[in-house]
């Protein structure tokens, strides 16, 4: 039984909305008020049909039943050490050569410091990832992560991609299980969803062939949660992707999972081809960013969260898509690069409030989480240093 099912049997009723216009839909329906896992033909037919409503209600009655009126947020920093990266993925704008005047690496100093900047919010999180850089030593990421640590005791630091666990074990000739370990006792505390893009080997072949494979990505999370981490998951979409690609990422997800129950949340994620090899790839639409997001509540029976990512849908189309399945639309993450060096519009950051706002006006009811959930309270106003006014409740 997936966590889609209603045991109690409250939240949406098992009535087919009367402005159904695809009955091909109905078995589906079907499944979803029963509370049964969809299959590989389902997820198909999810992504073909272009009855969106009738998906994004299916989705919203799952993510109702799961968590009610209820959306989180948080409010985190992002932090790139570098941008430097022996890959070249053609799906990527921010990765660079190190011979590149525009590349940058931080030293220590600069990490600690940056974590520190425009700190006018009680941040919980900070959301670390960055290029695989030729020369930077394992030792050197478990001295940044220790250092944040004596510096921002209370901060969560979620860090590193399964990409960046493979390629540090490549180079120090250590296994993924060594890496993770070295990494957890320097003060990692859970791992970002990142670098998964889509399994398929045909795509990742012309997207990211620097890249380890889907097979591999899911083997670090698999290692990741058997050490104690949890992790996010993502799919990367409007590329080279097909629909049958999509839904066997979302499978292979959701069968890691079943393994090991270490995913948290899930990101959609559209491509931005601005500045990359592929820019004369077309944005993805609205309609094909709330489709994602619903299939993705639907198919994943067993990862709890949604997220749909501010930076990358758009405010107004995160926002919308509380209604299509997420429950979760990420923080005020303060300074992005990864998105906006692919051309996004959005703001580098939201405040606390803005998040607020959004979510309100979607008729939610906003909850500050910690990375792993759990309720965070403010006692005062909540605009003070980390440590003075932060309690999160367990
Ligand atoms: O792994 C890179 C993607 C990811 C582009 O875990 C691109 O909470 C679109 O993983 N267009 C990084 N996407 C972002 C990420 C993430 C974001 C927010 C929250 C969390 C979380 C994770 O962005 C990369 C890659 O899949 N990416 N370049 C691009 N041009």
């Amino acid at each position: 039984m997936g966590i889609g099912t209603d045991k109690k049997g409250n939240g949406s009723g098992g009535e087919l909305p009367a402005i159904i216009d695809d009955a091909r839909l109905r078995p589906v329906f079907e499944k979803v008020v029963a509370g049964e896992r969809l299959g590989y033909e389902d997820g198909l037919l999810l992504y073909r049909s272009p009855d969106l409503l009738t998906v994004g209600y299916m989705a919203n009655m799952v993510r109702e039943r799961l968590h009610g009126n209820i959306t989180y947020f948080n409010v985190n920093r992002h932090i790139n050490p570098t941008d430097v990266c022996v890959a070249s993925c053609r799906l990527c704008a921010f990765g660079k050569k190190s011979k590149d005047p525009n590349a940058y690496t931080m030293s220590l100093e600069e990490v600690w410091h940056r974590a520190g900047l425009g700190w006018s919010e009680s941040i919980t999180e900070f959301h670390i990832v960055g290029g695989l850089h030729p020369t930077l030593t394992l030792d050197w990421y478990c001295r940044m992560v220790a250092g944040l640590k004596e510096r921002f005791p209370q901060v969560h630091i979620k860090a590193f991609t399964m990409v960046e666990i493979a390629y540090f074990a490549q180079r120090e000739k250590l296994s993924y299980r060594e890496v993770l370990e070295r990494l957890v006792r320097a003060g990692v505390d859970s791992m970002p969803g990142g670098g998964a893009e889509v399994f398929s080997e045909r795509v990742r072949r012309i997207i990211c062939d620097h890249k380890i494979d889907g097979g591999e990505w899911l083997e670090v999370a698999k290692i990741a949660h058997q050490v104690g981490l949890k992790s996010n998951c993502t799919m990367l979409y409007g590329h080279l992707e097909s629909e049958e690609d999509r839904v066997d990422h979302l499978i292979r997800l959701r069968e890691v999972q079943d393994e090991t129950g270490g995913f948290v949340t899930f990101i959609p994620l559209a491509f931005h081809p601005a500045n990359t090899p592929l820019q004369h790839i077309a944005v993805t639409t609205g309609f094909d960013d709330l489709r994602n997001v619903a299939v993705a509540r639907l198919m994943l029976d067993n990862i709890p969260h949604i997220k749909a990512y501010w930076v990358m849908m758009t405010p107004r189309v995160a926002q919308v898509a509380q209604r299509f399945g997420a429950n979760d639309i990420d923080g005020t993450v303060v300074e992005e690069r990864i998105y906006h060096d692919a051309g996004a519009t959005t703001s580098q950051g939201l405040r606390r409030q803005d998040l607020l706002r959004l979510i309100e006006q979607a008729g939610r009811e906003p909850f500050e989480r910690d990375t792993l959930y759990r309720r965070v309270v403010r006692t005062e106003g909540g605009a003070a240093p980390v440590g003075a006014t932060l309690t999160v409740l367990t």
